[in-house]
This record gives structure tokens, sequence and C-alpha cells, in this order.
């Protein structure tokens, strides 16, 4: 049966009614149903082994674009809705967005998902169905406040399943429900990502914003996600949420096993639990706990076989992201697995009496890291950098003991989100050049090197890169009611807010060139300076940033000496969607953390397969970046991770003698508390800002702020060079092919998993 006709019948089933007759709204439901049952119709991937990807995240995003791409129906589809005066794209526009995520960490489980399903491996999701995910962020007098993202509705991709189990805290027994959602692969089956919830979940006691009585948990267990710093009293109910998605998951995979007809004393030959940062770490005592006390195994032959069964992802070196929790919150919470935990720490504080490695400190808090490398049968980190730092520094006492176990996975993305679904436009010229190869194996974009020289093709991606930013604009304008330049450099910041991501460092840039505008020295191109981030609520520092950004779009969009020169364009509730529609328009990307900081990023990658330049620091991935484009093809400045290492070490970084002897930073500094800008923000916001950055700097901004300027300067002369800005475009799509998820998915497979 053909997409027309499924789709008629999916209309007339729903409403009775044909194509032409329905709103957009009634129009994705039905497409929203079609698709569910094609998908259910490609069937479940099968094998004798299993990996289970647990995770506090899944930055899914709207998922029907995708799926119409993975089912290989996405251009029939639109064509039929054409012939009856519908446009795909505005459907797509009504599926409201999941936001099961923070940042990258969430999105690099969604890219796996989909990686996984695409290379024909058997692999299911394992998280939590959050009410109102990660919070909606809305500006008022130029600061972020927080409001509940309702992303629920009656007919959704979730499918309500008869599976449930019971869960204990301590002798609190609360009962879960299992919600899946389908995951298609590239034309290929189908996994699952399995999101448990209860049933008891209040929506009613949210209050004011975000608030909600956060000790009642039969009703709020899975109401919010929590954001990366949450504060004292978010930590219970974090460690409620993480108990309750292990034991979830545990039951389901052991249930699995059984239904199988597996022995579970040879678990790990068939099943391999993948944990995603810290956050699932109680799953490895809680499989204990059930195979010791339910499943009549001996204590050493549980801990054997659940070590052989789980692999540990660190996805960060910053100390305070590095879970530590008090024996006396996990005493309170989950009782019945502290003698495991007790247990586990005895069991290494034997073979290993260094202090570094115990799990249990002398303070009494739970190191959740320790426990997965003591007891997980890999570690990696997910860039080359950034393992080697775990190895050399930060986990090194561990390399010591268990080198074996280290290994790296440099992350990736999925192309058919961020390429054949974001830009159309691009995926359609590369395969009129190469031919749809790269769509399975993104290694064949190198084939574009080729056309380096070919002006046809450079100036279609050009053109290309031209058409996305007059989109954008034009969406900007609808969206956050400013008026920007097509015709202007793109030069674009989307993240998590976060200091060491140094957003402040890329504000004190503008601010400079605001200054120099205003002293008469004007740039021959002018230049668009775009945002998306939201800040923890938790972070006042964080939410600082994002006060004076506001503040300087504020000032300077309304400069009638400035604003022919720059913008400065804040958006409002960055994400998933929103990246996918600032990606393609990119042309600076900016990623530029402290080194040693960013454990990968995986942004990078998305701009640099959409066209855009890198200009970025010697962190993460930009490394790789930089080792495959090569010193032509990016602007990399910056003091080198080593450097920065030996900073913290000998404690030498001193700001104020930077603020104090470089006129340049001084000038910049200070304008954040000019009369100007009190004049449209919060003079104690602004404050403790400007002297955070004088008296503390903890991610060095101000060392690195004269090389930065220096560098976004010299790119933004380079841009004027036609010839040269193309060839970069086409080096950088053209190297991009090694960050496709599916290459780090068949790694993961290759060295960890090691599925049939
Ligand atoms: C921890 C404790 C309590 C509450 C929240 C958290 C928490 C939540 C989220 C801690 C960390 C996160 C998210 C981390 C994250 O997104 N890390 C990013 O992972 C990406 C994928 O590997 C990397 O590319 C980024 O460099 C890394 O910052």
């Amino acid at each position: 049966m053909n997409v027309k006709t499924k789709l008629e019948e999916a209309t007339q089933k729903l409403y009775g009614k044909t194509v032409k007759e329905l709103d957009d709204k009634q129009l994705y439901l039905a497409i929203l149903n079609m698709t569910k049952d094609m998908m259910k119709d490609k069937g479940q991937i099968k094998n004798s082994k299993k990996v289970y990807y647990i995770s506090a995240e899944f930055l899914i995003g709207k998922l029907l674009s995708n799926n119409l791409i993975n089912l290989g129906i996405y251009d029939e589809l639109e064509t039929v809705l054409k012939a009856e005066g519908k446009e795909l794209s505005c459907i797509e526009e009504i599926e409201p967005e999941p936001s099961l995520g923070n940042g990258g960490l969430g999105r690099l489980a969604a890219c796996f998902l989909d990686s996984i399903a695409s290379l024909g491996l058997c692999g299911d999701g394992i998280g939590l169905n959050y009410h109102f995910g990660l919070f909606k962020q809305v500006f008022v007098d130029r600061q972020q406040t927080a409001q509940k993202n309702d992303w629920i509705e009656q007919q959704s991709w979730l499918t309500k399943t008869d599976i449930s189990f019971p869960v204990y805290f301590g002798k609190r027994k609360v009962q879960s429900r299992l919600y899946d959602i389908d995951v298609i692969g590239y034309e290929q089956g189908m996994n699952k990502l399995h999101l448990f919830d209860i049933e008891t979940v209040d929506e009613d006691i949210v209050k004011d914003g975000i608030d909600f009585d956060k000790t009642d948990i039969e009703k709020n267990l899975t109401l919010f996600l929590y954001p990366d710093d949450s504060d004292e009293a978010g930590h219970l109910l974090r460690i409620y949420q993480q108990y309750f998605m292990v034991c979830n998951g545990a039951q389901l995979i052991l249930k699995e096993l059984k239904e199988s007809g597996y022995d579970l004393h040879k678990m790990n030959e068939h099943v391999v639990i993948q944990i995603n940062d810290t956050h699932p770490t109680m799953v490895i005592p809680e499989l204990i706990r059930i195979l010791t006390q339910e499943e009549g195994f001996e204590m050493e032959e549980a801990i054997d076989v659940v070590s052989k069964t789980c692999a540990y992802t660190n996805h960060t070196i910053l100390a305070e992201a590095l879970e530590k929790w008090p024996v006396k919150y996990l005493q309170k919470v989950v009782p019945q697995l502290m003698p495991i935990i007790w247990e586990l720490d005895k069991r290494a504080a034997i073979r290993y009496d260094d202090p570094k490695v115990q799990i249990i400190d002398r303070d009494l808090r739970v190191h959740m890291a320790h426990i997965d490398i003591h007891y997980g049968f890999s570690v990696n980190g997910v860039a080359a950098i950034h393992t080697e730092i775990l190895k050399g520094s930060e986990l090194n006492p561990f390399y010591k003991i268990y080198p074996e176990k280290f290994n790296n996975k440099t992350n990736g993305i999925t192309f058919r989100r961020w390429l054949l679904s974001c830009n159309k436009e691009l995926a359609t010229c590369i395969t009129e050049t190469i031919g749809d190869e790269y769509k399975k194996d993104a290694a064949e974009l190198e084939k574009l090197l080729a056309y380096q020289n070919d002006a046809t093709f450079l100036d279609q991606i050009k053109a290309i890169k031209q058409r996305k930013k007059t989109e954008l604009a034009a969406y900007l304008k609808e969206k956050e009611g400013q008026d920007i330049n097509p015709n202007s450099i793109f030069d674009i910041q989307i993240k998590r807010l976060h200091e060491y991501k140094r957003q402040q460092m890329n504000a004190l840039y503008i601010i400079h060139k605001y200054l120099e505008i205003k002293a008469g020295k004007k740039p021959s191109t002018p230049v668009t300076f775009i945002f998306g981030a939201k800040a923890a609520p938790a972070y006042i520092i964080a939410q600082d940033i994002i006060h004076l950004l506001l503040c300087l779009e504020e000032i300077v969009n309304n400069d009638p000496d400035v604003k022919d020169y720059m913008k400065v364009v804040m958006v409002e509730n960055y994400n998933v969607s929103y990246a996918e529609k600032l990606i393609p328009a990119c042309d600076i990307s900016e990623q530029i953390s402290l080194a040693s900081k960013e454990a990968s990023g995986t942004g990078n990658m998305k701009f640099m397969l959409n066209g855009a330049v890198t200009l970025g620091t010697s962190d993460g991935a930009n490394v790789e970046i930089h080792e495959l484009v090569g010193d032509e093809n990016i602007y990399i400045f910056g003091e080198k991770s080593e450097a920065v290492i030996k900073h913290y070490e000998k404690a030498d970084y001193v700001a104020r003698n930077f603020y104090e002897n470089k006129a340049v930073i001084k000038e910049a500094v200070d304008y954040i508390t000019s009369k100007e800008v009190l004049a449209v923000g919060n003079t104690e916001r602004l404050e403790r800002l400007k002297n955070e950055l004088i008296n503390k700097d903890w991610f060095m901004t101000l060392l690195d702020l004269e090389d930065y300027i220096a560098t976004k300067d010299q790119m933004l002369e380079d841009y004027k060079n036609e010839e040269k800005w193309k060839k970069m475009m086409l080096v950088n799509i053209a190297k991009a092919g090694f960050f496709s998820s599916d290459r780090t998915i068949a790694e993961y497979n290759r060295d960890i998993w090691k599925l049939n």
C-alpha cells in the first residue's frame, strides 16, 4: 500500500474526513498514527545479545521528521500532502518537543539510539518519563524565569504498556508503569526507548513556575528532570528518581532474560548495560541485591556476573559534576542498597588501600563513579583528549589498577537528524554530487574533497548557507521580534550556560566590538551574534551571564550608531528544534570552553557538518576536528590543556593581573557596570558578575580573552575572502564523516558490547 492510501485510511479512521478537509493539527495526529503503525510493521530487531543504554536523559527532540526519513517515506508524504495543498514542514511545527534532557549527554543518548537501530543492532534505552522535563525558559525583565514544559498530549509517540513493577524505597512501595517509544533505524527494524513512570504523579502540585512540594514522592517522582546543578532540596528527589529508574531497569532486564530462556548465571553473554554517566550507577548494587536476595546467587558470583555486564561512560572531569552522595541520603532513600554498597566498598578497600580509589570516603560520601570503575568491565571517555586526561590525571589511580578497562569512544551525532532532516537542501546537493552512499557510510563525504576547485559546487553550498540564513532571519523576526541582516556574518554559540563554556568571554568580545564601533572603527562586514542557553535555576552566576547578554542585546540593537554593523540575539527557550534551525545557518561556530574542561562537545560536530567554521580552543572533540581539517580550516586559540592543568595545580592564575595590566580587558570588563548597562540592567547581578571576573574567574576567561579577540577578528577579516571561506566550508563538511554516531556506535559494539 502506498503512502497516499495509508494516509487516507488514517484520516478516515480518525476523523471520517479526507486530507483536504483537515487542519494541520488534525493532520499531524493522523500522520502520527500512520507512522506509528508503519514502524510497528518493520518489526523488532532481535539478537541473542542486547545492549541496554541506561540514562537519566534522552533528549530526543521532535520525532516526526526523523521517523519519516528513517522509514524512507518523507519525500513521498511531502508530495502527497502538497497535492492537497498542505505543507509537511508546517505540520511538523505542531509536534510538541519533549525536553527529557539538559544538553549534550541527553542528546548523545538520543543519537545513539538512532545509530544502534540504524546499524541493525539490538538495543533499547531505559530512562524516565518526566512529565514536564526540563523547564521552559521565559525572559522577564532581561532575566531567565522557568515555566513547566507540558509536552505529553493525549496522543503521542508514547505507548502505554501493561508492564508494571513494584519499587521499594525502604518499606514504602510505589508501583511503576512502563511507557515505550519505538525507535526506528534508517531503513532498518525497530528498537525501543523504555520510559518508566508512576501512575500517582499529580501534575497539579506544581505551583508558580516550576515550584512544587519536593517531599511527596508518590506525587512528584517523575514530574521534572533535574537541571545539572540542583539545590540541596532537590538532591534527595534526584536519588529517588535514580533508584526508581535503575530498579525498574533491572527488573525489566531480568524479565526479558528469563522470557528468552537464558541462564541468569550467564547474564553477561546476553546483556550489556551501558551506564551513561554516574546517574544510573545504582543499577550495579541493585542487580547484585536482586540476584543474591531473590535469585539464590552467592555474593561472589553475583558481583562477578554483574561486573562482566556493566560498562561505564564518563562525560565530565569537573569535580563538582561527579556525583558523591552522602551515605545518610542513600540510607534514607534506599536503605536496602546500603548493605550492598558497604560490601562493595569493603571488597575494594581490602584490595586497594589508596584513599583515592575508595567507594565510601572518610566523610561518608559514596563516590558513584568509583562503583562503576571497580564493578564494571569498561570505562570510556568521550573524546581522545578527554580519555587521556582521565587516564593521566582525574582517574589516574584507577588507570594504574585497571589499564585494560580504559578506552576512548569519541562522540558522534546522527546525520539523519543533523543533516538529512535539518538541512535537506545541503543533503540533496551532496547527493547530486557524490551519490547517496554517504547516508549509510558517512566516510564517503570525503569524496567532496575532489570538488575543492569546482566553482559550481562551491557556489551551491554558499547559496544554501545564504538560504538557511534568510530562513533563520525570518524565524527570529517572528519568534524574537528581532530584525537581523541575513547578509551579516552569523556567529553562533548555543549550549547549556556554564562558566567553563565561557559565554561570558563571547560577551566581552561583543562589548569590545561595540566600543570600537562607537569609537569610529566600523567593521566592513556586519556581524550577528546569536546565543541560546538555559541556566540551571540554582546557578546564580550563569543567570547573571544571561542577564548581561540580554542587556547587551537591548543596548546594541537599539543604538543607531551601531545597529547596522552588529546585532545580538539571545533566543528564548533554546532547545533541539531551535538548534535544527540555527545550525544550518551558522558561519562561525563558537566552541570556546577552557581547554581540558569540555569532555567532547557535540554541537561542534553538528556545525561542522553544516558547513560552519569552528572558532575554538584545543578542547574536547575540537582537537580531533582540528586534526581532520588541518590548520587552514579552523581557528584555534587560547591556552592548551596541559598549561591550564598546570595553572590549577600551581594555583598561579590571577585574573586581576590581566584586568589591571591589559587596557582592552579592563575596558570591556568595566563596561559591565557602566551607566549604559546599569540603565537597562540589574545592579546586583551586573556587579556580582564583574566582581567574579576580576576576583575569581575560575575558568580563566581573562587569560584567553586577548587571543580570542585577535583570532575572531582575523576570522571576520577572512570571511571577506569568499573563495577561501567556501573552501573552508567544503573541507569541514567533507571531513565531518568521522563524527557520525554510526562510527561511534560501531566502535562501542566492536570494543565493548560485542553484539554479533
Ligand atoms: C548531576 C547531579 C545532580 C543533578 C544533575 C546532575 C547532572 C545532570 C546532567 C550532571 C551532568 C549532566 C550533564 C552532563 C553533560 O551533558 N555532559 C556533556 O556530555 C556530552 C556528551 O558526552 C559532552 O559532549 C559534553 O562535553 C559534556 O559536557
